[in-house]
């Protein structure tokens, strides 16, 4: 099975609507009313009552996040935070460092114990793998330092090479 355990921080292959989590991060837009990729997808699962709940919140920033219920989803919480579209500018990896922040700061607010995330802007957003995940990888690793909750997070990639380039890192950066 493609899964490994760092601490706090699990690494996995599957699809993130099927995870019984506290909440499951989107990769959403900035209308939060839906779209392809993984928020298709998590739109799909978690069935029409929640993009009723994401009318009412008036879109998101880019690098910010809000949170919803999960309907019928298995996880309880919907994080819809959305992510830069891959430019090559300074401001990409500090837009996509917030995308994880704040979303891990909403989590807390929130009492959540565990929070899953797919790799965001790294699909349709163009944002290269590499780069996106060494983003993910330090500002998780930071937060979980200095914060108690969530007391686990979890990567949840989508194909056999994304795991390897994240597993590649993890296992640099905590050995
Ligand atoms: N579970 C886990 N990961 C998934 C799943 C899934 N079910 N489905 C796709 N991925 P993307 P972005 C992976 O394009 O780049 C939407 O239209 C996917 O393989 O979903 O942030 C939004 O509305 C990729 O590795 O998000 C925005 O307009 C990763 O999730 C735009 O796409 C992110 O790819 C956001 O683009």
């Amino acid at each position: 099975m493609m899964r490994e355990t760092f601490g706090r921080i699990e690494l996995l292959v599957g699809d993130i609507t099927r995870l019984e989590v506290d909440a499951i991060v989107n990769a959403a837009n900035r209308s939060l009313l839906g779209g392809g990729g993984v928020d298709g997808a998590i739109h799909r699962a978690a069935g029409p009552r929640l993009v009723e709940e994401c009318r009412s919140l008036n879109g998101c920033e880019t690098g910010d996040a809000k949170i919803t219920d999960g309907y019928d989803l298995p996880a309880r919480h919907v994080i819809h935070t959305v992510g830069p579209v891959y430019r090559g500018r300074p401001n990409d990896p500090k837009l996509l460092a917030s995308c994880y922040r704040t979303s891990l700061e909403l989590a807390r607010q929130h009492g959540l114990t565990s929070v899953a995330f797919p790799a965001i802007s790294c699909g349709i957003y163009g944002y290269p793998v590499e780069r996106g995940c060494r983003i993910a990888v330090d500002t998780v690793r930071a937060f979980l330092d200095d914060n108690d909750l969530p007391e686990k997070v979890m990567f949840v990639l989508f194909s056999e090479d994304f795991f390897h380039i994240y597993r590649e890192y993890l296992r640099k950066v905590t050995s």
